[in-house]
């Protein structure tokens, strides 16, 4: 049986820090964008500011170890961590060796930190609208620092680097060269570059990867992306990720470029619910299933009507749109 919730209820345990009203107040927003606005106005005078980390690359790559050695060091700074790990395969949700997944554990109970894991697809919204709203509740929450774990690069259904502020893109041997990866519009993306599973050698990595950076004309941003190498397994290099990434932090707020990504990160946000609603609206009012058998079916004779029939229907729909609104 599902179980209701009061709101009000959770919000006021949720600011004595009660980790279990964070979790369903997670599981709310998870479930349906609706209860979050009325989750923040109860959060609304809560001020906090986290810096959010996104870490990226290919399966296997290395970044739930990485996640929780960095979650480590971060804790050992005094500072609080929400996690989380787009990803279905993590260790976090069963899908690595049992070792990591103990050590994931460990770290998940320090009153410190919170993990939450989301599978890649299936959310109302999408899954960036997910990530936001549970970023917004660890920022309400007090977290210090916010860790995005995902395999999605630069596509459009999920943009880390819309985000996120500062992007660690992990490489490692054998996994795909560095030409690959530019190819594939991972490489512009990365803040910094870690290239993980140094045990297994890598150099040769670093170097490409250095070459590139080399021959980019678009690095006028006054950061040129840092190149580190790890063994997340371990823990060999994380203290020079980390001390990579509050320089990186630095930068932005010395620049005032944060102000940039946060503001973009709104804009992405916007953007992004805006048309969720409107497609909403579309999908459940405006599209008449006997008009669009009729259209279909006028199609099957005169298919070169096509754009014409578009452009009518569009302005009908463009028309009652601005009737509802
Ligand atoms: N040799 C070596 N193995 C590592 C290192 N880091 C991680 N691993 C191992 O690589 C495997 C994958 O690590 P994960 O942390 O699950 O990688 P992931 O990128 O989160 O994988 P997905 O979530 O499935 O995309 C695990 O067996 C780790 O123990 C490393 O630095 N060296
Ligand atoms: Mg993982």
């Amino acid at each position: 049986m599902k179980k209701e919730y009061n709101i009000e209820d959770l919000c006021q345990r949720f600011k004595q820090k009660d980790k279990i009203a964070l979790a369903r107040l997670i599981t709310l927003v998870e479930n349906n964008p609706n209860s979050a606005e009325e989750i923040f106005t109860h959060l609304n005078n809560t001020s906090n500011e986290s810096y959010i980390i996104g870490v990226t690359g290919s399966p296997g790559v290395g970044k739930s170890t990485l996640t929780g050695k960095l979650t480590e060091k971060i804790i050992e700074e005094g500072k609080s961590v929400g996690i989380i790990s787009i990803d279905p395969s993590s260790p976090f949700s069963g899908g690595a060796f049992l070792g990591d997944r103990v050590r994931m554990k460990e770290i998940t109970i320090h009153p410190n930190v919170f993990m939450r894991s989301l599978a890649s697809r299936g959310y109302k919204g999408g899954v960036s609208r997910a990530v936001f709203d549970i970023s917004l509740l660890y920022e309400a929450y007090g977290m210090d620092v916010i860790l995005i774990e995902t395999v999605g690069v630069g596509q459009s259904e999920f943009d880390i680097y819309n985000l996120a502020y500062t992007v660690v893109v992990m490489l490692a041997p054998n996994m795909g060269d560095a030409i690959q990866m530019q190819k594939a519009g991972i490489i512009e993306t990365a803040d910094i570059y870690d290239v993980n599973k140094k045990d297994l050698g890598g150099e040769d990595l670093v170097v490409q990867i250095e070459m590139m950076l080399d021959d980019a004309t678009s690095s006028q941003s006054g950061w040129r992306p840092p190149v580190v190498m790890t063994n997340s397994a371990s823990g060999e290099g994380i203290d020079i990720l980390l001390e990579k990434i509050w320089d990186h932090k630095e930068y932005l707020e010395l620049s005032e470029l944060i102000k940039t990504r946060k503001t973009q990160r709104y804009i992405y946000k916007i953007k992004a619910s805006m048309i969720d609603r409107i497609e909403s609206i579309l999908l459940k009012n405006l599209f008449n299933n006997e008009e669009l058998d009729d259209l279909a079916s006028n199609l099957l004779d005169n298919q070169f009507d096509i754009y014409r029939n578009l452009e009518e229907m569009f302005n009908k729909v463009h028309f009652s749109l601005k009737k509802d609104a």
